[in-house]
């Protein structure tokens, strides 16, 4: 398991608001390099696949509407630690609990519409990185 990926994903409301450069600019500026980045917009069976922990949960098909309504970045990112070091840089789910200077707490508006995507686990990144890329897309 490589301990130094991680998975982003910039979703719909950071495109639509004109953030996406302002956040990759962040993602850089903390030391995270991009080794993938692909500009999508995801199907409803792809954001349902994606998202399918989450298919018990209450807001599970206001996600998979919101995640499919427009387009998304997905990019794959190296740095040491790179999953703990990632979800400090994104901040807490709902904006209202990210702390000052985190992406969420930057550009989030809702728990829902909350601008990136972040990895939990080493194992998840795999995973998450593998469903977006092919290995010949990834520059390391
Ligand atoms: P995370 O993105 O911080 O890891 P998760 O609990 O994994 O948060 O939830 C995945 C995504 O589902 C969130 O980023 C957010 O877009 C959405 N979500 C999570 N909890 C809620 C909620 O209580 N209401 C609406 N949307 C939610
Ligand atoms: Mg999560």
């Amino acid at each position: 398991m490589n301990t130094n990926r991680t998975f982003t994903m910039l979703k719909p409301d950071s495109i639509e608001q004109g953030n996406m450069l302002p956040i990759l600019n962040m993602i850089e500026n903390s030391g995270f390099k991009i080794i993938a980045l692909k500009y999508k917009r995801m199907n409803r069976d792809e954001a349902k696949k994606f998202y399918s922990i989450h298919s018990d949960k209450p807001f599970y098909n206001d996600l998979v509407s919101f995640m499919t309504r427009g387009p998304i970045i997905a990019a794959a990112l190296e740095k040491e630690n790179a999953v703990d070091d990632f979800r400090s840089l994104i901040g807490s789910t709902d904006p209202l609990d990210a702390k000052e200077g985190t992406i969420r707490k930057k550009f989030a508006k809702s728990k829902g519409e909350n601008a990136v995507h972040g990895s939990d686990s080493d194992e998840n990144a795999y995973v998450e990185i593998n469903f977006h890329f092919d290995k010949n897309e990834i520059f390391s």
